[in-house]
């Protein structure tokens, strides 16, 4: 029985040492030590042993079983680290590869037209104020001397929520709240930047939609040559110094007397091209003194204190500054076109 002892010890250390993966390992581990493994076997043969053999055999199967176990032990160990180093290597990260980019957005045109032209403003001291786009027939046409049977509401075709409201056609109605809203004669200078709505083509150079920035100035001794002199500050900070204005004359019912200012050709400053349509001007504010009126409807007195108001379109300076050639592409959000600014 010694030799079968020591004959199954040398093959079992054989095969752990063969083993190349664990699930081989416990293989063998059944095989020879498992329930109904080899040892297990031979130990039920101690039964025909005598007494004085028993104690004998019983130690050395014992220690045959220890050693086994401990080798199986430390291949089982060696083999789980192989494999570990081999996931490892195959799992390495390349700490060299460039990163993902993070795609950020950025302001869309007209907000950066629009911010500048009201950071331009502020720096003269004026505030921006805002109000609804869904507006009353008072705010939008009434308080601004234009009654229900006015030809000029017509040179604003509108959008109507009822017989009394309709979507503001310019952002007029604005300067007409903060005048209420202000201590009758006290000086107001404010901007009033937004969305305006107007039943309108929808094509290279109109929309339904547009944004405005519409400005209001009141105190006493406002003159015709404080319009001028803001305006022509204006141009030269938006278009550059060399930017030059001129005032044709015109009509708006809330002004009186009014004009219509052009600024000298951005493209080719008062040559002649292709943008200015060979004139060498380009018209973009609308403006005049406040009419007496006007200021009347909202409470202040035009024996006391006079004012002035310009409008423009953000969509046109926009157009001008960035050289687009057709409004849309500002509503039409495509990445490939707003990436560019
Ligand atoms: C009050 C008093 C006066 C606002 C003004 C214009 C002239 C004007 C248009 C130009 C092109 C807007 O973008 S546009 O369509 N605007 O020409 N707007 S004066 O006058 C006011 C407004 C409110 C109480």
């Amino acid at each position: 029985m010694e030799t079968q002892i020591k004959d199954l010890r040398g093959r079992a250390e054989a095969a752990i040492s063969a083993a190349s993966d664990l699930k081989e390992l416990d293989e063998v581990r059944v095989k020879f030590l498992g329930k109904k493994g080899e040892l297990t076997g031979l130990l039920r043969g101690m039964s025909q042993l005598t007494a004085e053999e028993r104690p004998l055999i019983g130690k050395i199967v014992n220690e045959a079983r220890a050693d086994l176990e401990q080798l199986l032990a430390d291949k089982n160990s060696q083999l789980k680290a192989a494999e570990l180093q081999a996931k490892l290597a195959t799992e390495k990260i390349d700490v060299t590869l460039p990163g993902r980019r993070v795609h950020a957005g950025h302001l869309h045109p007209l907000t950066l037209t629009l911010n500048r032209v009201k950071e331009i403003f502020m720096s003269m001291g004026y505030s921006v104020e805002e109000g609804p786009e869904v507006e009353t027939d008072y705010y939008n046409f009434e308080a601004l001397n234009l009654p229900k049977d006015h030809p000029a509401r017509d040179m604003q075709d509108s959008f109507y929520i009822t017989e009394d409201i309709l979507l503001r056609t310019q952002t007029s109605p604005v300067q007409a709240r903060t005048m209420e809203r202000h201590e009758p004669n006290t000086p107001i200078r404010m901007i009033a930047p937004g969305r305006v709505y107007r039943r309108d083509d929808y094509d290279a150079s109109h929309s339904p939609m547009f944004t405005q920035v519409e400005g209001l100035v009141i105190d006493e001794g406002i003159s015709f040559a404080d319009l001028k002199g803001t305006l022509e500050d204006f141009s030269k900070k938006i278009f550059g110094d060399k930017t030059k204005i001129r005032l044709r004359p015109s009509f708006f019912p809330f002004t009186e007397p009014s004009a219509e200012v052009d600024v000298s050709c951005v493209m080719c400053h008062g040559e002649g091209c292709k943008v200015c349509q060979g004139t060498g001007w380009l018209e973009i504010l609308g403006a005049g003194m406040v009419h007496p009126d006007v200021l009347k409807m909202s409470g202040y007195d035009p024996a006391q204190v006079s004012g002035f108001a310009f409008g423009l379109g953000i969509e046109r300076i926009a157009m001008l500054t960035y050289g687009l050639d057709d409004m849309r592409l500002l509503y039409d959000n495509d990445v490939r076109f707003l990436k560019q600014f």
